[in-house]
C-alpha cells in the first residue's frame, strides 16, 4: 500500500446506477406523496443540478450558520479526526464532496500518508461529475471512485477498501430523516464499516428558535427558490404545469418536534396537471406540500439514535457557540 516513491496519476472511476431508475423514482414518489391526503415530497428530489446550485448558494447566506460553524470545527479539529483512524485513512462521503469542508479532511489526511483513496456517494450525477473532476484537478495524489446513487445502493456497491475508512456525512445532513429513518441509515452504514472504520457525522443542535427560523426564511429568498425548485422541476421533467407564484415557501421551527418543516402553501384553490403521470392535482387555498424536515437535535436525543443503531460515540467536537456537533461513531462491541 503506498510503497514506492513513484506518485500515482491522477483517476477518477465513476460508477452510476442506470439513469432510468432514478427518474421512475421521482415519477412514484410525486404521484404517491400528491396523492396523499397531507401532500408531501420526499427531500432528495430536491438535489438536481439546479437545487444544488441553490443549496451552495444558501451555504453562504449570512443567516445560514449551519455550513460555517461546521467549518470552523474543522478548521481547528481536522487533522485530530483523520489521526483517529490513521494513517492510513481511506475516506467515504455520502454527498458530493465539492465542499471546502471535504477538502480540509483530503488535506489532512495528505499531510500523513502520500496519497489517499476518496470515494464519494450522491445521487445528483451531474454535480458529483463535476465535483470529481475539480478535486482531481487539485489533489492528483487522490484516487477517486464517483458513485451516483443513493446512499442505501451508493453503500452496497462499495469495494473493500485498502485502510481503514473514514465514512463522512457532514452539513446535518442526517437532519432530513425522521429518527426511525435515521436509525435505519445509520446501522445501514454500521452494517458496511469494518471494526476500524469510523463514520464523522456533522448534527445541528436545537437552539435559540429565533437563530433557527432565520436560517430558513432568509431575507434574499434563496431558501424560497430551493423549495420552489422541486415544482420547477416537475414541471421540467415530467411535464407539470406548476404555477410557482401560486405557492409560497413557509417553514415553520416546529420546536415541541425538534425540527424545521419545510412547506410549499397554496395561494388559492387550483388545480396542478402533470403529464407524464396522466393526473391531475387539486389544492385548497392554504393547503401545503410538506417537502423537508431539518431536525435540530438535543445531544440526548442524538446520543440514543446512534445507540439505536449499533453505534458509540468515539469523539465529539462543537463550534465556539455550541450550534453545531461534530462527532465520530464507531461500531459497539457486540
Ligand atoms: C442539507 C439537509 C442539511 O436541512 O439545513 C437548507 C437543507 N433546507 N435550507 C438543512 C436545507 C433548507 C439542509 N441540509
Amino acid at each position: 500500500l503506498f510503497k514506492g516513491g513513484r506518485k500515482p496519476s491522477p483517476s477518477i472511476e465513476f460508477v452510476a446506477l442506470p439513469k432510468a431508475k432514478i427518474e421512475d423514482s421521482f415519477e412514484a414518489a410525486v404521484s404517491e406523496g400528491l396523492g396523499r391526503r397531507h401532500k408531501f415530497l420526499p427531500s432528495r428530489f430536491l438535489y438536481d443540478a439546479r437545487g444544488s446550485e441553490l443549496f451552495e448558494a444558501i451555504t453562504t447566506l449570512p443567516e445560514y450558520y449551519l455550513t460555517r460553524s461546521e467549518q470552523q470545527i474543522l478548521e481547528s479539529n481536522a487533522d485530530g479526526i483523520v489521526t483517529s483512524v490513521g494513517p492510513p485513512v481511506s475516506i467515504v462521503e455520502l454527498g458530493s464532496g465539492s465542499s471546502k469542508k471535504t477538502t480540509l479532511l483530503i488535506e489532512s489526511a495528505l499531510r500523513f500518508q502520500p496519497a489517499l483513496d476518496y470515494t464519494t456517494i450522491d445521487i445528483s450525477a451531474e454535480f458529483l461529475y463535476e465535483a470529481a473532476q475539480s478535486l482531481s484537478k487539485r489533489y492528483p495524489q487522490v484516487s477517486i471512485t464517483a458513485v451516483a446513487a443513493e446512499y442505501f445502493a451508493g453503500l452496497k456497491l462499495l469495494r473493500a477498501p485498502r485502510a481503514p475508512r473514514l465514512f463522512i456525512f457532514l452539513g446535518s445532513n442526517i437532519g432530513n430523516f425522521q429518527d426511525s429513518e435515521a436509525i435505519v441509515f445509520l446501522t445501514a452504514i454500521r452494517t458496511a464499516m469494518q471494526p476500524n472504520d469510523q463514520l464523522l457525522i456533522g448534527i445541528d443542535l436545537a437552539k435559540s428558535p429565533e437563530t433557527v427560523f432565520a436560517a430558513y426564511n432568509d431575507a434574499s429568498g434563496v431558501t424560497a427558490e430551493f423549495n420552489k425548485n422541486i415544482l420547477a422541476r416537475i414541471n421540467r421533467e415530467l411535464g407539470g404545469n406548476f404555477d410557482l407564484e401560486c405557492f409560497r415557501h413557509d417553514a415553520p421551527y416546529l420546536e415541541d418536534l425538534g425540527r424545521v418543516e419545510m412547506h410549499l402553501v397554496s395561494e388559492a384553490d387550483q388545480l396542478v396537471r402533470i403529464d407524464a403521470l396522466d393526473q391531475t392535482f387539486a389544492f385548497r387555498k392554504g393547503e401545503y406540500i410538506h417537502t423537508e424536515n431539518s431536525r435540530k437535535y438535543s445531544e440526548g436525543d442524538f446520543r440514543d439514535i446512534v445507540d439505536e443503531a449499533g453505534l458509540a460515540i468515539a469523539n465529539q467536537w462543537f463550534d465556539a457557540k455550541e450550534w453545531f456537533g461534530l462527532f465520530t461513531l464507531k461500531p459497539k462491541l457486540t
